[in-house]
């Protein structure tokens, strides 16, 4: 594993780092606005005194900390593996290039140390489990880990109370920032309660080093509301999410093809709003992420 120098002086020095996953990159959004954003994310990150450290995989290589060739080649590339736990090892061993979902990426950062980790929105449980057993590696992996993800609570593409109830069997505390109700990613509220809410960062990083002095096993999910401005409204997404849901049934689109291939689909159907949106909330929780993981460095001194 590579770390960037700049990312293991902070770490040693106890100064805030930022995690940030690459299939969001290479899988989430078209060419150039996945590039764009890969750079915004990082200036989010900074603009708020932390170090960003996107993770990915170069050419077998894992690396905490791509640099800006790197982020663009994840950017264009065309045969970039998207790499879950199940993935890492046949990625690795074929020297191929591989962005990391939420779940590969939790695994680098904790073996690098850095506990803050942004995202657009995490996986979950998809609609119709119940049939397919599609339930993302997401949420074990986040159960399993000391991560705390910021995300804009949960894809609105899938089944949110079932996830919910996942994200509680595996253990992981769900914080919401300032909503009483878990975020669906394009709007701002679900509507589902969430036990935890808190009004400030320090708030979230007291429950974080709370966390870390049990040694608990289990992560944290931090759910961040989309910015208003560019929330969308469920009027408007809400049909949209079904005529995609139903093309990918139509098309036959399952397992790992299948979020990329949804919110590919919702872009097309809302010409754009929905790239935008998500675009602006993922820049949203790289920025709660540096300032929540500024409040722990603060804390722990
Ligand atoms: N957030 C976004 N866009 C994305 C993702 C998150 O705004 O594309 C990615 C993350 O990498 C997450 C993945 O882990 O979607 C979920 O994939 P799956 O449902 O196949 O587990
Ligand atoms: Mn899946």
């Amino acid at each position: 594993m590579r770390i960037r120098d700049d990312i293991q002086k902070a770490l040693k020095d106890g100064f805030p780092v930022v995690a940030l996953e690459s299939t969001i990159i290479a899988h989430g959004m078209p060419y150039p606005k996945n590039y764009e954003t890969a750079l915004a994310l990082e200036e989010a990150v900074r603009k708020e005194g932390a170090i960003p450290a996107t993770i990915g995989i170069v050419n077998g290589e894992p690396v905490v900390g791509l640099n800006k060739d790197e982020l663009l080649e994840m950017a264009t590339r065309k045969d970039v593996m998207k790499v879950s736990r199940r993935d890492l090892a046949v990625c690795v061993a074929l020297g191929r290039w591989g962005a990391t979902t939420v779940s590969a990426t939790i695994i680098f950062a904790e073996e690098a140390g850095i506990e803050v980790f942004a995202t657009g929105g995490i996986g979950g449980v998809h609609r119709g489990a119940e049939e397919t057993f599609d339930i993302s590696r997401d949420l074990l992996e986040l159960g399993n880990s000391n991560i705390t993800v910021v995300s804009s609570g949960v894809k609105a593409i899938l089944d949110l109370p079932k996830t919910v109830e996942v994200l509680e069997t595996e253990g992981v505390t769900v914080l919401s920032y300032q909503l009483p109700h878990l975020a669906d990613f394009y709007s701002q509220d679900s509507g589902l309660p969430v036990d935890y809410v808190f009004e400030n960062v320090n708030e979230a990083a007291k429950i974080i080093l709370a966390r870390r002095k049990l040694k608990l096993k289990g992560g944290i999910l931090v759910s961040n509301p989309c910015p208003k401005e560019l929330a969308l409204d469920h009027k408007d997404i809400d049909p949209v999410i079904e005529e995609a849901l139903k093309e990918a049934e139509e098309k036959g689109i399952h397992g790992k093809a299948s979020t990329p291939f949804l919110l590919g689909k919702i872009v097309e159907l809302s010409k754009g709003k929905s790239l935008e949106t998500n675009i602006a909330l993922a820049i949203s929780n790289a920025s709660l992420g540096a300032k929540i993981a500024k409040a722990i460095a603060e804390q722990s001194l």
